[in-house]
């Protein structure tokens, strides 16, 4: 970041886009804040857990394993997949969604919370929106003559102003949450009254027939939620990879905001981090880059306005000069071709460049495409340095500087390394402690107390101590006012006024899928069933399958589908099937699994290399005998404010592989 920053670049270029862009805006435009980025589910104090399209049996041991721990304790577990994987087993609940259909089971749990009286209803009167009024006419917040929000004061039968440098006038015990007032020549109504209105629409039997969740599972786990209080949540990539993963994210941050747990003890909460100084380089972009970011155009809210550059319109700009032609790449790992979906637009982007530089452990298929390849050392090859570990208030503790467990092999360096030598030959030495990665760690870590010297002499790290502060949007700020949020109106933001203003749904809205067997009829024959992927335990996303030792516990691309769909095929477990999308076909095995809806099937993205050790084959990128996934998925139609990509609710079909396509064995 700090090299691109320098250098002058808005455009980072990764794939953020697929696995955190949606719940990151999501929340900003709720809370102001990462939700669960920044602030974490709190699991060793939580009474119930909620995972939503989160596997972390898989992707993050460590919150399964304090989540066994809480369940040993009687906590409640909450688990919405579309499989029954990992801890989904362990549920008291496990609401077995239809891939990209989550928000209208949010909605669905919602409006049970609201009808029922489950809900926070001091919390959501005194810290969200919900009781500011909102104009019938135009469908946007009331504004008084000076701009302030107006609220509704039952006590008094009035309108009462809300100016959110100075708190509320009268004590918010007093707004009304619901109701039809006339202010002026208006009528009016509490956003509170228009989510209540949205929720009902969706209530549980109207979300049974879309979500495929009995509405007495969506009834029995709201009360389960409001029970088992705290509720600590957790959403990722299940949610992600689909053209409406904002607005569903908001729909289930919209439910929490109702528990009153966030930043409360077993909710999620932003735990402390030690002390250090910023080294990305945030101060160095000239502003006037900014307005150059490819994509803010066309998502103003979106990845663009961070300086990321999503994988669409990366290409875009490659292939089209749209905006504008991009001409070089400086790309460290990241394998964009096997990454994104339309794996071949991808690699006529990359072969579109003038130059292209790609810094890697191995070669990859992007690797393929650069001008120069430099080879990175491993984590392992490397000193490693981390501030604190995220997970809880005891790993945010920890500072630790990794020894190297072997030298680097070859010409092999680290990233680290690569980067400020990078810098100083071009130029930029002054932003890089003139090439001295010790120095620029001495700065990072100078507000931690701790020296280069006591990290290396303990090699398992050194604890700050830190202290968690809970509900710190009550602490006092300027004037004694509570601080509230970094949100326009210092509240939670049911109702966001800057999505309205950009032309996006204020309020938490289900959008069916751009590609489902319901929003594309046409397609639904031919490919009748629902296509969703997830992570390989064994794996790391497109890397490993050349490591014996993971690859001999799963040597082949797999495909989970259920027996009656395989049987109604000829298919058997273990046989090789053909997935076909409209967009070509991949191979893969089937595994047969009776917990999937048999509607569903759920594959893997990753699959390109070979491993000589066991004698197992890698697959081409693209065509006959490939099983890269992603080359039969495309990246649109994206979600309209993150721009991700359709990843995980697309549509499909299976079929035996026949004699004249030989299996790879
Ligand atoms: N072992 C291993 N660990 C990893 C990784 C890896 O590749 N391997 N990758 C790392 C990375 S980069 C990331 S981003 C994280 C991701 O971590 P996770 O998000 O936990 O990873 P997934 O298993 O892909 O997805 C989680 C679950 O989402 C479900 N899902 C699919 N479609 C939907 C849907 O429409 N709705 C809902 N509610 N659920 C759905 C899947 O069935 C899956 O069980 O893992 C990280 N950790
Ligand atoms: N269909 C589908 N597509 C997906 C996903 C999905 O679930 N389904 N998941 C998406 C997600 S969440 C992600 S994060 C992306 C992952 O996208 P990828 O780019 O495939 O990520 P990785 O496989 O983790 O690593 C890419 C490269 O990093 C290299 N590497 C490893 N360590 C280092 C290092 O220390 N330095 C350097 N320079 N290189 C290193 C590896 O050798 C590898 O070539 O894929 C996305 N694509
Ligand atoms: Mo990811």
């Amino acid at each position: 970041m700090r090299l691109r920053r320098g250098f002058g670049s808005p455009n980072m270029a990764a794939y953020m886009e697929l696995c955190g862009w949606g719940r990151y805006l999501a929340s900003i435009y709720t809370y102001g804040d990462a939700v669960p980025g920044a602030y974490l589910p709190d699991i060793d104090n939580a009474g119930c857990v909620l995972f939503w399209g989160y596997n972390p049996s898989v992707a993050r041991l460590s919150h399964a394993t304090s989540t066994t721990a809480a369940l040993r304790r009687g906590a409640k577990l909450v688990v919405v997949d579309p499989r029954r994987a990992g801890l989904a087993s362990k549920a008291h609940h496990w609401l077995r969604v239809r891939p990209g259909t989550d928000a209208a089971l949010a909605l669905a749990l919602t409006h049970v919370m609201i009808q029922r009286g489950w809900f926070d209803a001091d919390f959501v009167r005194r810290w969200t929106n919900a009781p500011l009024l909102v104009r019938t006419d135009t469908g946007r917040l009331l504004r008084d003559d000076e701009g302030h929000y107006v609220a509704w004061d039952e006590t008094a039968a009035g309108p009462v102003v809300y100016d959110p440098a100075r708190g509320h006038a009268i004590d918010a015990g007093r707004l009304a949450l619901s109701g039809a007032y006339d202010v002026g020549t208006v009528t009016c109504r509490p956003a509170f009254d228009l989510v209540t209105e949205q929720c009902r629409r969706m209530a549980p039997e109207v979300a049974e027939p879309i979500t495929g969740v009995p509405a007495a599972d969506i009834e029995r786990t709201a009360r389960t939620l409001w029970e088992s209080r705290p509720v600590a949540f957790y959403t990722w990539s299940g949610l992600e990879q689909h053209s409406n993963a904002t607005q569903t994210v908001r729909a289930i941050h919209q439910l929490y905001a109702l528990t009153g747990d966030f930043d409360a003890p077993g909710g999620n909460v932003l735990f402390p981090a030690v002390p250090s100084n910023r080294i990305d380089g945030a101060d160095l972009l000239p502003p006037e880059q900014l307005s150059k970011a490819i994509g803010v155009a066309k998502r103003p809210l979106g990845p663009a306005r961070f300086e990321f550059v999503t994988g669409e319109d990366f290409y875009t700009a490659a292939l089209d000069a749209r905006p504008y032609r991009v001409r070089g790449l400086v790309n460290f790992g990241a394998d964009l071709m096997m990454a994104h979906g339309d794996s071949m637009r991808g690699r006529d982007a990359l072969v579109a460049l003038d130059f292209m530089v790609h810094a890697d452990l191995f070669m990859n298929p992007t690797a393929e495409q650069a001008d120069i390849v430099l080879p990175a050392a491993s984590a392992f090859e490397n000193e490693g340095l981390a501030i604190g570990f995220e997970v809880s208030e005891v790993a945010q503790s920890l500072v630790q500087l990794r020894r190297p467990l072997s030298p680097p092999r070859g010409e092999a360096r680290s990233d680290l390394r690569i980067i400020f030598d990078l810098a100083t030959r071009l130029g930029l030495g002054e932003h890089f402690w003139h090439g001295d990665v010790d120095a620029g760690l001495r700065h990072q870590l100078a507000p931690s107390g701790l020296t280069l010297e006591q990290l290396r002499a303990e090699p398992a790290g050194i604890r700050v101590p830190v202290t968690t502060r809970h509900r710190k949007y009550a602490e006092p700020g300027e004037n004694g006012v509570p601080q509230g949020f970094r949100t326009p109106s210092r509240k939670i933001e049911l109702y966001s006024e800057v999505l309205a203003e950009h032309g996006y749904p204020p309020l938490p809205e289900f959008a069916e899928p751009g590609i489902s067997p319901r929003s594309r009829p046409d397609l639904a024959e031919r490919f009748p069933l629902i296509l969703t992927c997830a992570k390989s335990l064994w794996f790391c996303e497109t890397q490993h399958r050349n490591v014996a030792s993971l690859r001999s516990r799963l040597r082949d691309p797999q495909v989970e589908l259920h027996p009656d769909t395989a049987h109604a095929r000829g298919i058997a477990a273990g046989d090789w099937v053909r997935l076909d999308t409209p967009h070509g076909s991949v191979r893969a095995r089937a595994k047969l699994t009776g917990s999937i809806d048999p509607g569903v099937v759920c594959g893997q993205h990753g699959w390109w290399q070979g491993c000589d050790e066991l004698g197992l084959p890698g697959y081409p990128l693209s065509g006959p005998g490939s099983a890269n996934l992603n080359a039969v998925l495309r990246q649109g139609p994206s979600d309209p404010i993150s721009g991700s990509s359709p990843l995980r609710a697309s549509v499909c079909d299976v079929a035996p592989l026949s004699d004249a396509e030989p299996t790879p064995d």
